[in-house]
């Protein structure tokens, strides 16, 4: 039989025999001691034990009198473990508690296999601390959901799990003083006592960056409020300073604050965890080396408080150049904010594909390696599932074989169905961090062989057809099993306005494949299929206007890297040919997009425009956006046309001071329209309502770099 154990061992020989498991065996170990957690999950995955057996099963912590046989087998590594499985015994001999724990974690999974294999495994972790923040912007995750994740993550061997969800206010500015709720306390309660029975660090983090007075009041505020978490169980605290501007960003005060935190909080405990803070430059894109801001931490910071780094730039894999750079800077390794599969700026977009891109030779350099998920905590599994195998044994990795078995953990029944979702549903599309992943890799070659000897010759190769429409067809089926697919509720629901755009960019597919087929040969049959598939971009763009309505990237995206522009061409080039024979004059064009973006700001010129109706919207960024002196940004119209309203949201209420707006209609005389606070804080409008325009212009004129937001850039259209 074939098995992989998960995250994959670092070493394991397995016999080619196997046993049964006797009703009967002989129990040792020491059921008080420092194996209890491993000695009670085993208890969950056996039978009441008996006296008088010739099987025996053995537990223990190296140490412990139950294991002392088998002390020079145990790895000497933190959270290491020695599983055996004889003709007549188990045993599982831990480094520590949490290696036998884990140990266990490895039988459970061969307890799941038609019949338990002979083994022997030698196995811990490569890197201290692995599991997931929960740092993203968004709705946070539910309670429920939180719950299912942290057993998820017992089963996968990460233990930590980082509470900081941007949009929890008692998290951030402004409420981070003030306790939680009596309802939220015991929520999180419930939570710290569900991660210690998953042998999870449940880490609670504070963000109060942006309004932090760097007085003893709120050092006291930061202290109370930690001691309140204390009280909920809480044993592991962070502090993050990312995403703020102003006095709260100062390297030395920060420092200050968590050595205070260290020494009158962390050690005088003696039973929490060590501290982990977010910096406020926590990627080399955004640092600058002789502004000190990095030294200085890494200079002043009490040696056992870690620090963490999303890598060159926010959103980036990690590679041994990542670590060289910052490792020496911290003086210390480096705790990976792993900014993936995190979609808080690309919303309309699921990260469904293979973890890859991170060096498989740095386990030495790096303190921890947790996750930022997407708002969608089931969807986010088959993420994590690969992200606990790398942490766990980076060298044996192998990203797609993990991808296969994240998928079929999730799913195991309808695991082929979310394979054929999840292999087309993983780009993240156009985002202002440039970040992309690989998107229907298998069906590329067929799909590019398609287009060009459509293109090119006006002929139709037919195995390339033949394999796209048997893709498309096996799209339309995985969407609507798994629509109705019972394995997995809360996940089928986080992806359910997904799988209804999935399955038309199937039908579209058809659709268009039907086109190519008549184009030129059968005028009806043509006709009727560029009806459908008018009418299915049609109820695609109904999907994307109707769910996922958020502010910031409303709408669903599905098969955007790769699928849609294929067809959109395909479709494009059979109305053209069409066209010709039949002298028609069908509108060629799949899509249309009036609104082009640019800037000379780097962090504004990659964000994408989006467009609904008479509105666009330019996709808003979640960080500090650094404005050069004179920088611009330019929306562009491919026509004059006519406006309603415009806003503009830089997070500042002193925005018309920095920032002049002008419009023009014809491309080269500048009108500048001035700025109308609209509710008191951040938000202006301009008055341009009946106003013909070609280019609107945003400019930094304060003849000095501004620290502002990107929230909101848009436009209606009259
Ligand atoms: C935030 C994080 C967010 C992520 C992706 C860090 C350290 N901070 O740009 O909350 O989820 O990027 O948008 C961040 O990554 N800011």
């Amino acid at each position: 039989q074939e098995f992989h154990l998960q995250p994959t061992p670092q070493v394991y020989e397995t016999l080619q025999d196997s046993i049964v498991l006797p009703d009967a065996y002989r129990f040792s170990a020491d059921v008080e001691g420092a194996a209890s957690d491993a000695v009670r999950l085993l208890g969950t995955l056996l039978p009441d034990h008996q006296e008088k057996a010739d099987f025996r099963i053995t537990v223990g912590v190296k140490g412990d009198k139950a294991v002392r046989k088998y002390t020079r087998l145990i790895p000497s590594k933190a959270e290491g473990y020695y599983l055996k499985v004889g003709k007549n015994e188990i045993v599982i001999a831990g480094a520590d508690a949490r290696g036998a724990y884990y140990g266990v974690q490895t039988l459970a999974q061969l307890l799941t296999l038609p019949k338990l294999p002979l083994v022997e495994v030698t196995d811990y972790p490569d890197i201290p601390y692995r599991g997931v923040v929960e740092g993203f912007y968004g709705t946070p995750w539910s309670h429920e959901a939180r719950l299912c994740q942290l057993e998820f993550y017992g089963r996968n061997k990460m233990n930590v799990y980082l509470y900081g969800p941007k949009d929890d206010p008692y998290h951030s500015t402004p409420n981070w003083r003030k306790p939680y709720p009596e309802r939220e306390a015991a929520q999180l309660k419930e939570l710290v006592d569900k991660a210690k029975e998953n042998n999870v660090i449940f880490y609670w983090a504070i963000h109060p960056g942006q309004d932090i007075k760097w007085n003893d009041e709120d050092r006291q505020n930061l202290l109370n409020k930690f001691e309140k978490m204390y009280q909920l169980g809480v044993r592991g605290f962070a502090v993050f300073f990312d995403d703020i501007s102003g006095e709260g960003t100062k390297a030395d005060k920060q420092a200050d604050l968590l050595n205070y935190l260290d020494d009158h909080f962390v050690k005088v405990k003696g039973d929490v965890e060590p501290l982990i803070m977010c910096p406020t430059e926590y990627n080399k894109a955004w640092s600058n080396v002789k502004g000190g801001y990095l030294t200085t931490l890494g200079e002043k910071l009490n040696k056992g408080i870690q620090i963490m780094w999303t890598g060159n730039s926010v959103i980036a894999t990690i590679d041994r150049e990542t670590m060289d750079f910052i490792n020496p800077l911290l003086k210390r390794k480096a705790y990976i904010w792993w900014n993936f599969p995190v979609s808080d700026y690309v919303r309309d977009h699921l990260l469904m594909g293979p973890v890859y891109g991170n060096a498989l030779d740095i386990k030495d350099e790096m303190e921890g390696f947790v996750s930022n998920p997407m708002e969608h905590a089931e969807a986010s599994k088959i993420a994590l599932y690969s992200v606990a195998d790398y942490a766990w044994n980076l060298s044996d990795y192998d990203s797609d074989l993990s991808w296969k078995r994240a998928i079929k953990d999730l799913m195991p029944q309808h695991a082929a169905y979310l394979e054929t979702f999840a292999a087309h549903n993983s780009d993240l599309g156009a985002n202002g961090h440039r970040f992309r992943r690989e998107e229907s890799v298998a069906l590329q070659p067929a799909l590019e062989a398609l287009l060009s000897t459509y293109e090119k010759q006006h002929i139709i190769d037919e195995d390339a057809w033949r394999q796209v429409n048997e893709e498309c067809c096996k799209i339309v089926t995985a969407s609507d099993i798994l629509s109705v697919s019972q394995e997995n509720q809360p996940f089928i629901a986080e992806i359910t306005p997904w799988l209804m755009q999935f399955k038309l960019v199937g039908q579209y597919g058809e659709a268009v494949l039907q086109m190519m087929r008549w184009a030129v040969t059968d005028k009806t049959g043509f006709e009727t299929a560029y009806e459908h598939a008018k009418s299915l971009q049609l109820l695609m763009y109904k999907v994307d206007t109707s769910y996922n309505q958020n502010p910031y990237q409303p709408g669903i995206k599905s098969g955007s890297k790769v699928l849609l522009p294929t067809f959109y061409a395909l479709f494009e080039a059979s109305v053209g040919l069409y066209n010709q024979a039949y002298q028609a004059a069908l509108d060629t064009r799949a899509v249309y997009m009036p609104y082009t973006w640019n800037s000379d700001v780097p962090q504004l010129a990659a964000l994408p425009v989006l467009r609904k109706g008479k509105m666009g919207n330019v996709s808003p960024s979640n960080e500090v956006i650094r404005w050069q002196a004179g920088g611009e940004a330019l929306l562009m119209m491919d026509q004059m046309r006519t406006l309603k309203s415009l806003t503009v949201d830089l997070g500042i209420a002193d925005a018309p001071k920095f920032i002049r707006l002008e419009i023009t209609a014809d491309g080269q005389r500048w009108e500048a329209i001035p700025l109308q606070p609209v509710n008191g804080k951040t938000r202006f409008k301009a008055e341009v309502e009946g106003r013909n325009v070609q280019k609107i212009r945003l400019t930094n004129i304060t003849g000095q770099e501004q620290k502002v937001y990107f929230k909101q850039f848009g436009f209606e259209e009259k």
